[in-house]
């Protein structure tokens, strides 16, 4: 029975793609494939803007975001404009922020500014999140904001650590591998430093050593690449997962006389 299923199953989608017309074959790189967050006029400005986001939900960990700018009236994408990501937690007692990187055109698609937001946890009884986005048109001089009411929820497995050192609490966001895959996976983490409830800056001082594991079978895997610094905070490195199932990324932290272990699980 599961056999006449799967054949009718691979019938039945044979016949699907053959009626599909040439539309259907459009390349995965249109901005319009993301979700949309929201579509807004930029109040003070003559600006409109909407905002995309890569994953359908917003999770505590590093979230890429897409913002297209029009001048109201002119069917064409502005990109003369400055614009600054304000990620907010209210937690009723006190509110924070969180690390972000304001968005930049970019080489992703053509005339939008790409940027990120590392959620550091997860909306509930606790707080909630707004994201404000502030836009200054460069051409006049222009300027407002707007805040965008957002549902950050928690992955299955963590994508955010933190620890302290000295004075400071340091927040290791797991960036890559997002879809991990048996063989050679990017690797990449982003460190930032919380200076104050508002101000997350990106650290680039930390050497990283890298072991992934397979706790439940006793081995690792060669070939792996420890993460280096590239810029903004970013350390990139690869991955390498000798076969699927749960492993453990074990990292050492290093700077000047101290070392910080930590490590993320990965199941696929
Ligand atoms: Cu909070």
């Amino acid at each position: 029975m599961k056999n006449i299923i799967s054949i009718l199953f691979v019938v039945l989608t044979a016949g699907i793609f053959s009626c599909s017309s040439d539309d259907d074959m459009t390349p995965k790189n249109e901005i319009e494939e993301l979700t949309l967050l929201s579509e807004k006029q930029i109040p003070g400005t003559e600006l409109t803007l909407k905002i995309y986001q890569y994953d359908q939900k917003l999770m505590v960990g590093y979230n890429r975001f897409e913002i297209l700018l029009q001048k109201v009236g002119v069917d064409e994408d502005f990109t003369n404009a400055t614009i600054t990501f304000n990620p907010m937690m209210d937690m009723g007692t006190m509110v924070h922020a969180c690390p972000k990187e304001d968005p930049v055109v970019d080489i992703n698609f053509e005339n939008a500014f790409a940027g990120a937001v590392n959620f550091v946890m997860p909306s509930g009884e606790m707080g909630s999140w707004t994201l404000g986005v502030y836009v200054e048109d460069d051409d006049t001089g222009d300027s407002g904001e707007i805040i965008i009411p957002i549902t950050v929820v928690m992955p299955e497995e963590s994508r955010v650590k933190s620890f302290s050192m000295g004075d400071n609490t340091y927040f290791v966001t797991m960036v890559e591998p997002n879809d991990p895959e048996v063989g050679a996976n990017d690797f990449e983490i982003t460190i930032h430093k919380r200076e104050s409830m508002m101000s997350w800056p990106a650290v680039e001082m930390f050497q990283i050593s890298m072991e992934p594991e397979m706790p439940d079978m006793g081995h690792g895997s060669p070939n792996n690449e420890d993460p280096a610094h590239t810029a903004n905070g970013h350390y990139v490195g690869k991955v390498n997962f000798t076969m699927d199932g749960y492993w453990k990324i074990n990292l050492e932290l290093e700077t000047g006389e101290q070392v910080e272990d930590l490590s993320f699980d990965v199941t696929f």
